[in-house]
């Protein structure tokens, strides 16, 4: 039978009515739960069909209209893997069996730092979930699966209107005997800027909880003092620390030593000293060439015999494969890939070229080739979903200029992006050699997230401004720098290997505050019971310890997602295309709303601009006719 309710009643869809109405028709907001998540489901889809996507778009193209299909393979239980391991004898346990393992091993970086460089951080929970069982049946001789962290925790909330810690138990549910790995940006931890250190701890204690096995932690200046803070954040709460040294610089170029062999050796030093259960190299921008991999991984290998090297890099320039092999002939035991369809470019290098290079050798991975083609295949037709995102839409090959200008994978793309956007796509090179000069200006900087964008803002502020670094430095004392600029400066995320650059610093900061030491000793500490009361009362009750982890990061942004959640419901079981662009005029399509509970939808038609600047859009939802009133916002 028909139900009549507030949503299909014309009155009220029409908005002639008044408050009375509302206790005279008691009856018509008796609404079941999915009943009113299929009406707000169809909110949103008559809201994109109306005005577009809601996430920005950086590139004019559609999603492909191909879905990607799931190869054959997830028959019954997935075979035992590192996590088995990990979960029987403890993190320690786990290092010794990395290190003990013949041949290489790899982590793959598809469902986190290959999207982050290549489609702007936007894939979604929806087409992770689908390939997670073929992964965990197939690949289940990862080191580990890269699929939290950096950059995606912002994302999923801002950008996709996803819940970070919903992909992270969706995902363990679906991968048990992988370990997951997460990118924790030390003091910062998935921000861009330093936390108190309760939130560290905290967050690394819930993001355990909800399944996260590898924390990898790096402090973008590589200031010891906050990743000392950043691991013992995720060894209590019971995570395998891997620290990561950032790369920079050529440790092969003699005339390069402000970040020499002997830089990284002591950095290391005082991270295995500190009980780090991995140790990594992570070569953001991928400057690591062949010859600088043989002498940095050979000096570690032969310092640490039994710590398990972990080298993360960027193919860039286009000599991933070649350095990441070189890695392991010097004695790395871990190695990043990413699916080949994922890869190259600013992404990781090709998982199947690093399967291919190594079959029968010392190094043999042990992964099947024809999973890796499957598995990229799945992914080559799902990056087509992301057409909107996707770097080659601009972006036609690596560069090898990266060894000049040291931008981070993630960053060039963006960078890229925001060149053509501007109008300046005849001017990238322009505003790469500005980064070389920014760089230059704040006294040769490691630079990764947050101190990459804030390479990355000053470069900006000289090109906007059409300024040279000698103009910066005379004028230092009467330029409005970014504010990103001047925090640094003041020493808000840390100090910088070799110090501040002077007179520089002391021109721009004049009497400002600076800070002395680890910024997070002299911030007071997060107070939870506070953020979670304050939370139920502008959400109601409904608040998990997850959701204060994710305001106690991102308040602003966590206050959308609620608005956006309460006005739309949860979007992530949509499929990417009916995300982004909603469907066509007549098109029929389901929705499984939650397990069992499917939805079958047909978009009839969208109706005239009322009066209000409002549309009304026709569904039919499960046979019956449906509408929502959308406030035309084009
Ligand atoms: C991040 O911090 O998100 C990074 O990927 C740094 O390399
Ligand atoms: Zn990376």
């Amino acid at each position: 039978p028909f139900l009549q309710n507030v949503f299909n009643n014309h009155q009220f869809l029409h908005s002639t009515v008044d408050t009375q109405f509302i206790d005279e028709n008691q009856e018509l907001f008796n609404l079941k739960p999915t009943q009113n998540r299929a009406q707000k489901l169809l909110h949103y889809l008559g809201h994109v069909m109306v005005n577009g996507p809601t996430t920005p778009i950086p590139v004019k193209a559609k999603p492909s209209s191909i879905d990607p299909v799931i190869p054959p393979g997830t028959m019954g239980d997935p075979p035992v893997g590192f996590r088995d391991v990990l979960l029987r004898d403890g993190p320690e346990g786990f290092a010794k069996a990395v290190r003990a393992h013949q041949g290489l091993l790899l982590m793959d970086t598809t469902f986190r730092d290959a999207h982050q460089s290549l489609l702007a951080t936007r894939v979604r929970t929806h087409d992770l979930k689908k390939i997670s069982p073929f992964v965990s049946h197939n690949f289940s001789n990862l080191y580990s699966l890269e699929n939290w962290g950096g950059a995606t925790f912002d994302v999923a909330l801002r950008f996709l209107s996803e819940c970070p810690w919903k992909r992270l138990q969706e995902l363990r549910a679906l991968v048990p005997n992988v370990p997951f790995q997460m990118l924790l940006r030390g003091a910062n931890a998935v921000g861009y800027t330093n936390y108190p250190d309760n939130a560290v701890f905290k967050f690394c204690e819930v993001a355990k909880e909800n399944g996260m096995d590898i924390f990898r932690v790096f402090d973008s200046l590589n200031y010891l003092p906050n990743m000392l803070l950043g691991m013992e954040a995720a060894g209590a709460a019971g995570g395998v620390v891997e620290a990561a040294i950032s790369y920079t610089g050529d440790v092969s170029d003699p005339m390069r030593q402000k970040y020499s062999l002997d830089y990284y050796v002591k950095l290391a030093d005082e991270l295995v000293k500190a009980g780090t259960h991995i140790l990594c190299i992570k070569d953001m921008a991928g400057l690591l060439k062949p010859q600088a991999s043989r002498l940095l991984i050979g000096s570690l290998r032969d310092r640490f015999p039994d710590v398990p090297i972990h080298v993360h890099t960027h193919d860039t320039a286009g000599a991933g494969v070649a350095a990441m092999l070189a890695c392991a002939e010097a004695g790395a035991d871990v190695v990043d890939v990413a699916v080949d369809s994922m890869a190259g470019m600013t992404s990781q290098p090709s998982m199947g070229a690093i399967v291919a290079c190594t079959k029968g050798t010392d190094l043999d991975t042990g992964i099947a080739l024809e999973k890796v083609f499957d598995y990229s295949e799945y992914w080559e037709v799902a990056r087509g979903l992301y057409a909107p995102f996707d770097c080659t839409a601009t972006m036609k090959s690596g560069n090898a200029d990266v060894y000049e200008n040291e931008i981070p994978g993630g960053q060039y793309t963006n960078l890229h992006f925001q060149a053509h956007s501007m109008g300046l796509g005849n001017k990238f090179k322009l505003v790469k050699k500005a980064y070389v000069e920014a760089n230059k200006l704040l006294g040769d900087l490691i630079k990764v997230t947050p101190s990459s964008k804030i390479v990355g803002d000053l470069a900006q502020f000289m090109v906007q401004n059409n300024l040279t670094r000698a103009e910066v430095e005379e004028r230092a004392d009467e330029l409005s720098f970014p504010l990103s600029v001047v925090e640094f400066l003041q020493g808000y995320i840390g100090i910088p290997h070799g110090g501040f650059p002077e007179p520089f610093r002391s021109k721009v900061l004049k009497s400002l505050k600076r800070i002395e030491g680890r910024p997070g000793a002299s911030l007071p500490p997060m107070d939870f019971k506070a953020l979670e009361e304050g939370l139920r009362t502008a959400h109601g009750d409904d608040i998990s310890p997850e959701d204060v982890m994710s305001a106690a990061m991102y308040p602003k942004v966590f206050q959308e997602f609620k608005e956006f959640t309460a006005n739309f419901g949860p979007v992530d079981c949509l499929s990417t295309r009916l995300f982004l662009d909603g469907p066509k005029i007549a098109e029929e399509f389901e929705v499984e709303l939650e397990r069992g509970k499917i939805l079958h939808i047909k978009a009839l038609a969208l109706g005239d601009l009322n009066k209000a600047g409002q549309r009304e859009v026709f569904f039919e939802l499960n046979g019956q006719l449906r509408s929502v009133l959308v406030k035309d916002t084009v």
